[in-house]
């Protein structure tokens, strides 16, 4: 909206100008989105406390949790609201991206919400319940895959990381694979969120490294010297990618440990529904296994554990899943898991930005 309103003010104005610059209004929407979440902060924990939004802690997990009682949880309602102001005054919105991407956060948002209102206020043990929120997530994530398919200015190719001249046309198939890469990344992120700043951290940094995407996929130019697939219309997700990053840090404010409050499934979800869709309109989706490497590892981790203990009749790889469990059960305690988890997704963050030349 800032957009719509000043950079027509350039012709009487020419410093106006300025809000023509996709990076220009990335910087801004990531500062507006940093500075909703770290002024509301304090507010919305007290509300949180005050409604008794605080997490149940099951009495399986590592003991160290138990202290972690009655920490008010749906935090990402917060998040969700400033990555939305934040997109809505600093984007064209009238690019269809920009759309499609809040379609998908607001949607996702809405599931966890649902969920976590079901679960902590009205005390009920299974909320929706897992099969149902795969659904919901499921055909949202369909929708706007077949809204990116029908678009006319969107390939249907997938980049192959690594391979330039790899590219394959999936036709109607991509809507499924959209599908996939959606729903799995907010899946993953879920299953990250189980230490303080564990989940919101990595969302960070992945959403940077997408900031970047966005912003050379998007740009003829760079695009075309450095052989990737033009997304015509693109730039905007630059500036998505800088709200949700902004949000995401004014979030850890108040997440870094010793947690003030946790973001919930309305978190969790829509943030990482919110990647992989950046992850499919950068037409990098397959890149996201690396970007979000860390969300992948822990979600393997799941999987791994959770299959060889039904095959083994009980049976565990790892002392217990997701692997950040494994490591607190070690003996290490709480924040090393978490920094050197973030560590490991910097080095993968940065990795994944070689391919732009590894190809
Ligand atoms: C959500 N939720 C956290 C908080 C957060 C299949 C199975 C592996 C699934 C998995 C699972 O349920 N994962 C999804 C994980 C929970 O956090 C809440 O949930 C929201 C995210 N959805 O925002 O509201 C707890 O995590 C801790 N936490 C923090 N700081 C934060 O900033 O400390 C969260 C955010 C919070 C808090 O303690 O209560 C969670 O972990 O429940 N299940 C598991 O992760 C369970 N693993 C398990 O059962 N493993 C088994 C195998 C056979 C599946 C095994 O390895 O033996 C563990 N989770 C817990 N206790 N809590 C096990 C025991």
């Amino acid at each position: 909206m800032v957009y719509h309103f000043l950079y027509p003010l350039h012709e009487v104005i020419s410093a106006f100008n300025v809000f023509r610059y996709i990076t220009f209004r990335t910087i801004y929407a990531s500062l507006t989105a940093f500075l909703i979440c770290f002024l509301l902060g304090p507010w919305v924990i007290r509300k949180l406390k005050a409604m008794q939004v605080g997490q149940y802690i099951r009495d399986d997990g590592p003991e160290s949790h138990l202290d972690k009682a009655g920490t008010p949880t749906m935090g990402g309602t917060l998040i969700v609201f400033s990555v939305t102001v934040s997109t809505i005054l600093w984007t064209d919105i009238t690019n269809f991206y920009v759309w499609i991407a809040l379609l998908i956060t607001l949607g996702y948002a809405l599931i966890g919400f649902t969920d976590d209102y079901l679960m902590q206020v009205k005390k009920q043990s299974k909320g929706l319940g897992a099969r149902s929120k795969f659904m919901l997530q499921t055909i949202l994530a369909l929708t706007a895959g077949a809204l990116l398919w029908a678009h006319p200015d969107f390939s249907t190719q997938v980049t192959v990381p690594f391979f330039k001249r790899v590219s394959p046309d999936l036709g109607w198939g991509y809507i499924l694979f959209a599908a996939l890469v959606i729903v799995g990344a907010s899946n993953a992120v879920n299953l990250t969120d189980g230490l303080d700043g564990l989940a919101i951290g990595p969302l960070v940094i992945a959403s940077t490294a997408y900031m970047v995407f966005a912003y050379v996929t998007s740009h003829i130019k760079i695009a075309e010297y450095l052989q990737l697939n033009y997304v015509s219309g693109g730039g905007e997700i630059t500036v998505f990618c800088g709200a949700l990053a902004g949000a995401g840090l004014g979030f850890l404010w108040f997440n870094a440990y010793p947690a003030q409050v946790f973001m919930g499934d309305v978190g969790s979800l829509s943030l990482g529904g919110a990647l992989g869709t950046v992850a499919v309109i950068t037409k990098q989706e397959i890149l996201l296994v690396l970007v979000g490497g860390l969300f992948v590892v822990e979600t393997l981790s799941v999987i791994f554990q959770v299959g060889f203990f039904k095959i083994s009749g009980g049976k565990r790889i790892f002392r217990m899943a997701p692997l950040h469990h494994h490591f607190e059960l070690k003996g290490w305690p709480e924040p090393k898991v978490i920094v050197r988890f973030w560590i490991v997704a910097i080095a993968l963050a940065l990795l994944s930005m070689s391919t732009l030349k590894l190809r």
